[in-house]
């Protein structure tokens, strides 16, 4: 079976809004995997094949897991869990996916795992942040895997891990690990392409972020990069002057000011930025090395 005929039995089996959320996570995929250097082909058969089997039946989704050997723990999991591992198997069956990369990528597509492959991360993310998700991190996720998918990764594993607790859910071990394993502390801090001559001349000096970067403070050295390079070069090192907590109303015009902008537009750049944080972190740093 090629692509094409691939394609075309997906489309039969996927009611029209799932296959429609699969073909964005198609062109997703396909950019991920052109940007961090992973095999296209991989991603793109690996993403227009991950909820191929979200339609089917619980009961039947359970017989595969006992049949194929699958993790048995997986029984005591709803089918929001058991549609990529299940999919793993069905795929080789009814598609004559062998690759092992790619039935992977398939297994783990909702939970992740510690130490993910190239593909399996991007297959993740991509699933995260196809532009119709309707999650409210959609964005900081989506800028965040322009330059860093391991980042991208702890945030979508964080995320889904706050919003199944906060829903009573039981979560499936792996995602824990997934996020504990992409939880180390980063001393990269990324800018927009545009702020980096500022940065380099002494002009722009703060930046306001949210809580996955509050664990800077006074003293600590930081990498700066912008998040349209891929290769991740450092392009100044900056020593961190003060970190301060501040409330959305506590933004004050100083503040705008080293923006360039009113107290107005800079309340509403970290809305769309940050929808979800209430309290953000004022970073304060001085150029220490161009
Ligand atoms: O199949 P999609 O809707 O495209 O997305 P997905 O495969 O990422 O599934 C998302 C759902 O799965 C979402 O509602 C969260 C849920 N989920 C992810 N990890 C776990 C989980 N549900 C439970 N109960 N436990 C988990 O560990
Ligand atoms: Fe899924
Ligand atoms: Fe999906």
């Amino acid at each position: 079976m090629n692509f094409n005929e691939i394609k075309e039995k997906v489309k039969g089996i996927l009611p029209e809004k799932r296959y429609e959320h699969t073909l964005r996570v198609v062109d997703t995929a396909v950019m991920l995997a052109e940007r961090f250097g992973a095999n296209v082909e991989k991603a793109r058969l690996a993403a227009l094949l991950h909820d191929i089997c979200k339609p089917m039946d619980e009961v039947l989704m359970k017989k595969y897991v006992v049949k194929y050997n699958l993790d048995i723990k997986l029984l005591d999991y709803p089918t929001e869990v058991l549609h990529g591992p299940v999919a793993s198997v069905y795929i080789e069956k009814e598609f004559d996916v062998q690759d092992e990369e790619i039935k992977m990528a398939i297994f783990s597509h909702t939970f992740g795992r510690k130490h993910m492959s190239l593909l399996e991360k991007i297959i993740f993310i991509a699933d995260y942040i196809e532009p119709q998700r309707k999650h409210p991190h959609l964005k900081e996720v989506t800028e965040v895997a322009e330059y860093d998918l391991d980042e991208a990764v702890r945030l979508a594993a964080k995320y889904t891990l706050v919003y199944l607790i906060d829903n009573d859910e039981r979560i499936y071990p792996p995602l824990l690990k997934c996020y504990n394993y992409y939880n180390i502390k980063n001393y990269q801090v990324g800018f927009k392409e545009k702020n980096k001559e500022k940065i380099l001349s002494g002009e722009k000096i703060i930046t306001i972020r949210n809580k996955s970067e509050a664990h800077f403070k006074k003293g600590d050295v930081l990498e700066a990069i912008t998040y349209d390079d891929r290769t991740k070069t450092v392009f100044a090192t900056l020593e961190v002057e003060l970190v301060k907590a501040v409330t959305r109303d506590k933004l004050n015009d100083r503040y705008a000011k080293y923006y360039g902008v009113s107290r107005e537009e800079l309340i509403e750049k970290l809305a769309t930025r940050y929808p979800e944080d209430d309290e953000l972190y004022v970073i304060m740093f001085r150029l220490i090395k161009k």
